[in-house]
C-alpha cells in the first residue's frame, strides 16, 4: 500500500473521573492521533504517551516531535506491504516506542481494510469475546474506593485492580478482601516500592492477590526476580517490558509470572505479538493493559486481546468509564458478564466520529510525500 498522506493531530479530552496513580493525578488527556491516507482509505492510530514523562520517558510533545521529524518522513510516500515492515523502517530511531506504535498500528488497520477483514483476524485473534477487568485509581477516602468497587463489581467486571502506593496498600487490601473475599483482586504499584520493602510486600500474600504489578523500579527486572523469590504472590511486569528480549530475559530470570502487554509500550503490534508468543512459550499468561485511551486505541486493544494467550481479564473497559463521549461509534460497552464482543467488521470495527474529533482538535499537521 502506498501511504499518500499522514495527518497528526492533538486532541484534548477531559476524563469523566480523575485518575490517580502512585505517580500522579490525571484529570484530562492530551492525545496524539495519527491518520493515514492510502488509495481512498483512511486508518487511525493512537499514541499512548501521557501528558508528562511519568509512566515512561515519552510524553505527548516528544512523541509529536519525533513523529513529525523522524517517523513520518520514513513512512509517508513509501510503498509498504504490512505493519510488520514498520519496525525496520523506524529502526534507526532509538526508543520512542509509543510514537512508533501509533503509526505502525494505523498501518495494520489499513492493511485489514485492504484485505476486507477485521483487525483482530489480521493479528491472529481467536476469541469472540474478551474478559474485562478495571483499574481503579487511588481515591480520596477508603469509603469512596469501596463505593467504586461495589459499582464495578455490580457492572460485572471480572477482575478489580487497585492502584497502590505506600500508605494506600495493606490496610486497603484488607478492607476490600473483608467485604469481597472471592473476587479476582490485584494491585498495581507503578514502581512505588524498593527492595527494602520486600518484607512488607510479602505480607500481602495474605490477601490472595492475583498479582502485584510492577512493584519496583520502572526499568528493572533484575531486582524484581529477587523480590519474586521472597513472595508467593505473582509479580506482573508492565513498565519494564519494552520488547521480546526483555520478556525472554525477565521470564528466564524469574522476575515475574504474568506480563501486561501494552502495544504502545512495546512499539506496536509486531512487537506486542512477539511478546505474546514469548510468554506463551514460557507458559506465562498475558493480559492487555490500558493507558486511558480514546476509542481508537481502545478498539486496537480489543483486537489485540483476542489473541489466545490473553487469558486473564485485561484493563480494557467501557468507554463511559473514561469519557462523557468517546470518539468512536458505537462506544465500547461491557456486558453484565464482564466481556467485550470483538468486532467482526472490517478494520477496527468502530466508526471514528470525525466531527467530534474535529471539535476537540487543538493542533493539526498534514504531511504528504
Ligand atoms: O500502569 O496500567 C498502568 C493508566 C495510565 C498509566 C499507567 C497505567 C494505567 C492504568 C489504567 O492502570 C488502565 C486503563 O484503564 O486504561
Ligand atoms: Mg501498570
Amino acid at each position: 500500500m502506498k501511504i499518500e498522506a499522514i495527518h497528526l493531530r492533538e486532541v484534548q479530552m477531559p476524563l469523566a473521573h480523575p485518575f490517580e496513580t502512585s505517580f500522579g493525578v490525571t484529570t484530562g488527556r492530551r492525545i496524539l492521533l495519527v491518520e493515514l491516507e492510502s488509495e481512498g482509505l483512511s486508518a487511525w492510530g493512537e499514541c499512548v504517551a501521557g501528558e508528562h514523562p511519568y509512566f515512561s520517558d515519552e510524553q505527548v510533545d516528544t512523541a509529536w516531535t519525533i513523529t513529525e521529524m523522524e517517523l513520518v518522513p520514513r513512512l509517508v510516500g513509501s510503498e509498504i506491504a504490512s505493519g510488520r515492515d514498520c519496525p525496520a523502517l523506524f529502526e534507526q530511531v532509538r526508543g520512542h516506542r509509543m510514537a512508533k506504535a501509533a503509526l505502525e498500528n494505523a498501518v495494520w488497520e489499513m492493511d485489514a481494510q485492504r484485505q476486507g477483514i477485521s483487525l483482530a483476524k489480521l493479528l491472529g485473534g481467536t476469541r469472540e469475546v474478551i474478559p474485562c477487568g478495571v483499574s481503579i485509581g487511588i481515591q480520596a477516602t477508603p469509603e469512596k474506593l469501596m463505593e467504586t468497587i461495589a459499582k464495578e463489581v455490580a457492572a460485572g467486571y471480572q477482575r478489580i485492580k487497585l492502584k497502590c502506593k505506600p500508605g494506600w496498600d495493606a490496610k486497603i487490601f484488607a478492607m476490600v478482601r473483608e467485604r469481597w473475599p472471592e473476587i479476582l483482586l490485584s494491585c498495581d504499584a507503578n514502581s512505588a516500592y524498593r527492595l527494602e520493602d520486600a518484607e512488607r510486600i510479602a505480607g500481602w500474600d495474605a490477601f490472595d492477590l492475583l498479582m502485584i504489578e510492577q512493584p519496583l523500579w520502572y526499568d528493572d527486572f533484575y531486582f524484581h526476580a529477587a523480590l519474586q523469590r521472597r513472595i508467593k504472590t505473582k509479580i506482573c511486569l508492565d513498565e519494564c517490558i519494552r520488547n521480546r528480549r526483555d520478556a525472554r530475559a525477565a521470564l528466564e530470570l524469574g522476575s515475574g509470572k504474568i506480563i501486561n502487554i501494552k502495544v504502545g509500550r512495546v512499539g506496536g503490534f509486531t512487537e506486542a505479538l512477539a511478546v505474546h508468543d514469548v510468554a506463551q512459550e514460557f507458559g506465562v499468561p498475558v493480559w492487555c493493559g490500558g493507558m486511558l485511551e480514546t476509542g481508537v486505541g481502545r478498539a486496537h486493544n480489543i483486537a489485540l486481546s483476542s489473541l489466545p494467550n490473553f487469558s486473564l481479564p485485561g484493563d480494557v473497559s467501557a468507554s463511559k468509564r473514561y469519557w462523557a463521549q468517546d470518539v468512536i461509534e458505537p462506544e465500547v460497552t461491557v456486558s453484565t458478564e464482564g466481556t467485550i464482543v470483538v468486532p467482526t467488521g472490517v478494520g477496527r470495527g468502530f466508526e471514528v466520529v470525525r466531527d467530534r474529533i474535529e471539535a476537540i482538535t487543538v493542533r493539526k499537521k498534514t504531511m504528504r510525500a
